[in-house]
């Protein structure tokens, strides 16, 4: 079964192409000139589920989606939905570590997790949701340059090292993304009449 990937982000990809390995599951990335959703919605389900109802509509057939980001305690559950862009529209995930860490000195409180959230939709918009976090703290400054966007900033609960400074493998036991792709395996099986 094919299922379009409804991501345009590179490090995204990468990670489902080593995590997500399902009986009967072949993940294709969406085209280059796919149409991008405009990520209005409040919560991180609203958002996949724009996402992937746009390519399953416009390509027919499956799409997967997935909506991340960065609670920050101390910062209200900020960046939350708007991580990829906290800075404005277009800027750079090392602006966007640079505006983190402006807005959280002097906090003592560093607690953050980040979030995932899985949406599986058919040609006709029906979706499935699939959820993952992982608990850790933000950082004082970079550290490590593996992975991509916070990577640098955030150490998961019970490790010393950013997910920046950690293989691909090694994030991967804590992730949020691996996380929601394993509570996701169950029910999108079932979904797609694979279970
Ligand atoms: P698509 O919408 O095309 O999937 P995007 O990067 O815009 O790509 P999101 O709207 O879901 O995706 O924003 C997620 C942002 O949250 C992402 O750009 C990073 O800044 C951050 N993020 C999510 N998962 C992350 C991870 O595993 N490591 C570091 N940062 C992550």
């Amino acid at each position: 079964m094919r299922i379009w990937l409804a991501t345009h982000n590179p490090g995204k990809v990468k990670e489902f192409r080593s995590l997500l390995h399902w009986p009967g599951v072949e993940l294709l990335p969406a085209p280059a000139d796919a149409p991008e959703a405009p990520e209005t919605g409040e919560t991180f389900e609203a958002n996949a589920c724009e996402k992937a109802v746009l390519l399953a509509r416009t390509y027919g057939g499956w799409a997967m989606a997935d909506d991340s980001g960065l609670e920050v305690d101390a910062l209200g559950g900020a960046p939350g939905v708007r991580s990829a862009r906290y800075g404005g529209e277009g800027t750079t995930s090392l602006e966007n570590n640079a505006l983190l860490l402006q807005n959280l000195s002097g906090a003592a409180n560093r607690r953050a997790r980040f979030v995932c959230v899985l949406a599986l939709s058919d040609r006709e918009g029906r979706t499935t949701f699939a959820r993952g976090t992982c608990e850790g703290t933000i950082g004082f400054e970079r550290k490590g340059a593996a992975g991509f966007g916070y990577d640098p900033l955030f150490t998961p609960l019970g490790e010393t090292r950013t997910f920046g400074e950690m293989t691909e493998t090694e994030k991967s036991r804590y992730s949020h993304r691996a996380q929601a792709i394993l509570a996701a395996r169950g029910p999108f099986l079932e979904r797609l009449g694979l279970a």
